[in-house]
């Protein structure tokens, strides 16, 4: 009986539990993981090995008890006896180690079933669209901006930042090509006269949405700034407008700044 019980653990039919564990994991369409049979594969040979090695071991520690036993009591016990003993010392021994692979077996599993999640994690964040802009008023030099005798957008062409391209130094737009939430930042630095002439508006598809002003005092190097966060749609356009009869000034100090990034997409 021992026997056979041995043996139904070294048959491949023994196999029946692997399988069963391997099968729970089909996909619903129907067809089997490539590589879990792989792995199914791969751990029926490492728990084969180990069960014969466990067997080998087992006899000989099984013919060390002998041995002993012989020398202390000569003649006593019968061989049938002895075998009993030892298969059944044997079994205990399989029995241990394979409760032992039965239980590696479910955290390499459980293990695999994170580094699958933490890879699709690790992809989606690849795939998530990068949308950031910073620029300053000027290239080079010093003066004012304006006025001009209609509202005209500031093109910001000190460009720090682009990522995306969705900024146009050109034109100072900011055209969308990501539907989401965005943030938008921009600051005025008046027209350094005694009396200040300066507003500026954040502007989405030509309707305001925020301004600086500074247009009344005595007072000057005043500078302010404001900011929004705004849903976008795709060819959504935003832009720092200077209104009519407006002025503004900047230097190699830059005060003067539109910057804008993607919050998330939508
Ligand atoms: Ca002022």
């Amino acid at each position: 009986m021992t026997q056979s019980c041995l043996q139904s653990r070294l048959d491949p039919s023994s196999e029946k539990v692997n399988n069963q564990y391997y099968q729970s994991n089909v996909r619903p369409g129907g067809f089997t993981d490539e590589r879990a049979e792989k792995d199914r594969d791969f751990n029926t040979t490492k728990m084969r090995k180990i069960a014969v090695l466990s067997l080998a071991l087992s006899f000989i520690l099984c013919d060390s008890q002998f041995s002993n036993n012989n020398d202390n009591v000569q003649g006593s016990g019968s061989t049938s006896c002895r075998e009993i003993c030892c298969l059944t010392s044997m079994s205990q021994n399989l029995g241990a180690v394979g409760e032992k692979i039965t239980n590696l077996v479910e955290k390499i599993q459980l293990l695999e079933a994170k580094l699958q999640n933490t890879e699709k994690e690790v992809l989606e964040l690849r795939s998530t669209p990068q949308v950031a802009f910073s620029a300053a008023l000027r290239e080079s030099g010093s003066g004012d901006t304006g006025p001009f005798t209609t509202a005209t957008p500031l093109q910001y062409k000190r460009v720090f930042s682009n990522a995306g391209s969705n900024y146009n130094s050109a034109t100072g737009i900011f055209t969308a090509t990501v539907k989401g939430m965005y943030f938008f930042r921009f600051s005025m630095f008046n027209n350094l006269s005694q009396s200040p002439n300066s507003v500026v508006s954040l502007m989405k598809n030509g309707q305001r949405l925020t301004s600086v002003w500074d247009t009344s005092g005595t007072d000057a190097n005043d500078m302010g700034s404001n900011a929004v966060v705004i849903p976008l749609n795709l060819g959504d356009s935003v832009y720092v407008e200077l209104q009519p009869n407006r002025i503004v000034y900047d230097d190699g100090m830059n005060y003067n700044t539109f910057s804008g990034f993607l919050l998330f997409a939508m």
